[in-house]
């Protein structure tokens, strides 16, 4: 993958500006409104089960997030996704806190054998309790416990038939076959709630643009790495609250230029 591919990818995303349709928690909405804006996308939130189905097949891409999920917004993810299916649309998905709660690892495993998910983002241990293996997560953090995240994301790949996307200190994404690891971002990200959050719905506005769904996650990663760091240099004698708001700012500062310069990944040979 060339990194002129990756800046092209920003470009798209910012001349297209891709309608993503987000069902998602209620911590980090606002967030992930303003995060996708500063991007260069139109982000809508529509958790109704009256009209989840509709608002899926006229965006460029469907994010599912279960963060606070309950019964209700949980229909709504499943009538959303199936639409979104039918109309070739790509669906990301977050299952945020898979592991913590019995309900939380049943529903994700539920949405990935009733939707066809394109591309699934999370920590470590919240993939882990996806594909069934027993990783301890504190809460919807990925907590201490460290297995090993590239094998982690090969596997599941395999096992659920998508791609995988692991973030920590450094991300993983992998198809099953093809394997990267993403090395931009920064340790404060894991202090201001939602910002794994708003990766997967960043993920979902570049899925929207690019069909080939490894270039569009690497984009996106890079992208959002390179924005963390940017946003960190800036803030540097200040706390997270600071970081934050200059973490949107760099989101929709950040050029393609500087995707060219920065961005930091690599291809895992036999990944
Ligand atoms: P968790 O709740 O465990 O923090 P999450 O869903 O918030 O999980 P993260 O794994 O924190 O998601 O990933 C969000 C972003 O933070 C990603 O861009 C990731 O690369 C970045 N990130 C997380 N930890 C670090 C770290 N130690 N150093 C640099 N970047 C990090
Ligand atoms: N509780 C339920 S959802 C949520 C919290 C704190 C937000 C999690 O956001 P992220 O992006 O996984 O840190
Ligand atoms: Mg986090
Ligand atoms: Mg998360």
């Amino acid at each position: 993958m060339e990194k002129i591919k990756l800046s092209e990818t920003l470009q798209k995303v910012r001349e297209v500006n891709p309608l993503v349709h987000n069902i998602t928690n209620v911590v980090v909405t606002n967030f992930t409104a303003n995060g996708l804006l500063a991007l260069g996308a139109s982000p809508v939130m529509a958790n109704a089960v009256e009209e989840a189905a509709d608002m899926a097949q006229i965006a460029s891409s469907l994010v599912l997030n279960i963060g606070t999920l309950n019964s209700q917004t949980v229909e709504a993810m499943i009538l959303a996704g199936k639409a979104a299916n039918e109309h070739d649309i790509p669906v990301i998905f977050d299952p945020v806190g898979a592991g913590a709660t019995r309900y939380r690892t049943e529903t994700a495993q539920k949405i990935m054998k009733e939707v066809n998910v394109s591309v699934i983002r999370g920590n470590g241990a919240e993939i882990a309790n996806v594909v069934g293996e027993d990783w301890e997560i504190k809460g919807v953090d990925a907590g201490d416990a460290k297995g090993n995240l590239l094998d982690l994301a090969i596997t599941a790949a395999q096992k659920l038939n998508c791609v995988v996307v692991v973030t920590g200190k450094e991300d993983v994404v992998s198809d099953g076959e093809t394997t990267y690891t993403i090395a931009n971002g920064h340790p404060i990200l894991t202090k201001v709630t939602g910002t794994g959050c708003l990766l997967t719905s960043v993920i979902g506005a570049f899925a929207g643009v690019e069909k080939d769904l490894l270039t569009s996650s690497v984009a996106a990663l890079s992208y959002y790495g390179i924005a963390a760091e940017q946003a960190a240099r800036k803030t540097a004698e200040l706390g997270p609250g600071s970081f934050q708001i200059e973490f949107l700012n760099q989101l929709s500062l950040v050029s393609t230029e500087e995707i060219k310069l920065y961005a930091s990944f690599k291809k895992i040979n036999g990944g």
